[in-house]
């Protein structure tokens, strides 16, 4: 299905083939994961080139639909001569993903081909999730939500920001995540005011700790964010919270296919207005995730006039920051299935105190 929506993709551009360069694509449209080489996809055939290093991995991979090709220091022109075999003049590349540099390689290397920037061609079609992808993120949000609980029995005034984070990793590691899905956020007290704040090293303070992490199975990364209090949380505390809150059980009872992102984001965000954080949630409701940790579409204020599509994979997240005091964030990932919106995490989220 991958390959064949691809093919159709490219075929619209008017191209007969493509060269893919980045290794997400390359793992997206060939199911093999490896660092160096091609990914050549023509009009019928198909191929995987591949240095000896990961020759005998893409041999066992490879389905029927790749033909396996050595690239060495004998055969330098298997790209060009993979292409023409494959009878290919107008060749789409991928130029959201190359450096100016790679891109002057490959031109020197294809000259006998015309090169078509592709664009978002994969990028819209990664857009939109089959139920195995769905499946591989539910998967790492598991790995995810066991370390959340794991951790809560550990935090404790002594540990730091960069121990909990570890933790956080150490524990999904074990547990069959391939690597974190992005650097983990744990941030405590004031720093919990940082949407985006890299934990130190330093003692948790008391006050909000707001975990922001994932797990990647099969190349496809979760995201979930809770935010917990270490000590006893004051009355401002539990107000902020609970809005927090409230604004995401709102978005996540409207959010469906066939709504304006624009119009999801501002449920959330009228709540925490009303209820007079004015200006503390800085940034947008959610994002796509997938084998990339940020990926379309975004809802924020200004999709106005995007729709949401079955297929999609957003988180939900808002915030409210405080400056200089502290701040509090809940995300959870919502999938846009056949049988309708999905929410794929499955983590407490009220108030807790340790
Ligand atoms: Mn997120």
């Amino acid at each position: 299905m991958r390959l064949s929506k691809f093919r159709k993709a490219i075929a619209d551009m008017g191209c007969d083939a493509a060269v893919l360069t980045n290794i997400v694509s390359q793992r997206y449209i060939s199911r093999f994961n490896f660092t160096d080489g091609y990914v050549v996809i023509g009009r019928e055939k198909a191929a995987i080139l591949a240095d000896f290093r990961y020759i005998e991995a893409a041999k066992a991979a490879a389905g029927n639909d790749f033909e396996v090709i050595l690239i060495s220091r004998e055969q330098k022109n298997v790209l060009p001569d993979t292409l023409s075999r494959y009878g290919a003049k107008k060749v789409a590349y991928e130029n959201n993903y190359i450096t100016c540099s790679a891109f002057d390689a490959l031109k020197t290397k294809l000259a006998d081909f015309e090169l078509i920037p592709m664009g978002n061609v994969l990028d819209d079609l990664r857009e939109i999730k089959y139920d195995e992808e769905f499946e591989a993120v539910t998967r790492a949000q598991r790995i995810a939500e066991a370390a959340f609980r794991h951790v809560l029995d550990l935090i404790n005034p002594e540990m730091t920001e960069i121990e909990l984070a570890a933790e956080l990793e150490y524990y999904m590691r074990r547990a069959g995540s391939d690597e974190p899905a992005f650097p983990t956020i744990a941030v405590s007290g004031a720093s919990s005011s940082l949407p985006h704040g890299e934990p130190a090293n330093k003692k948790l303070s008391r006050g909000f700790i707001t975990m922001d992490y994932g797990a990647t199975v099969d190349g496809y990364r979760s995201d979930m964010t809770r935010t917990v209090v270490l000590g006893r949380a004051d009355d401002d505390m539990r107000r902020l919270y609970r809005t927090v809150l409230d604004a995401q059980l709102a978005a996540l009872e409207v959010i469906c296919e066939g709504k304006d992102m624009a119009e999801v984001d501002g449920v959330a965000r009228d709540i925490i207005e009303n209820a007079g954080y004015h200006g503390c949630f800085g940034h947008g409701l959610g994002h796509g995730v997938g084998m990339y940790i940020h990926e379309a579409p975004s809802l924020n204020p200004s999709a106005k006039g995007k729709i949401l599509r079955r297929g999609q994979l957003v988180t939900v997240e808002p915030g409210i920051y405080i400056e200089g005091k502290y701040g509090c964030r809940i995300e959870d990932m919502v999938a846009l299935t056949d049988r309708g919106p999905v929410n794929l995490t499955d983590c407490e989220k009220q108030l807790i105190e340790l």
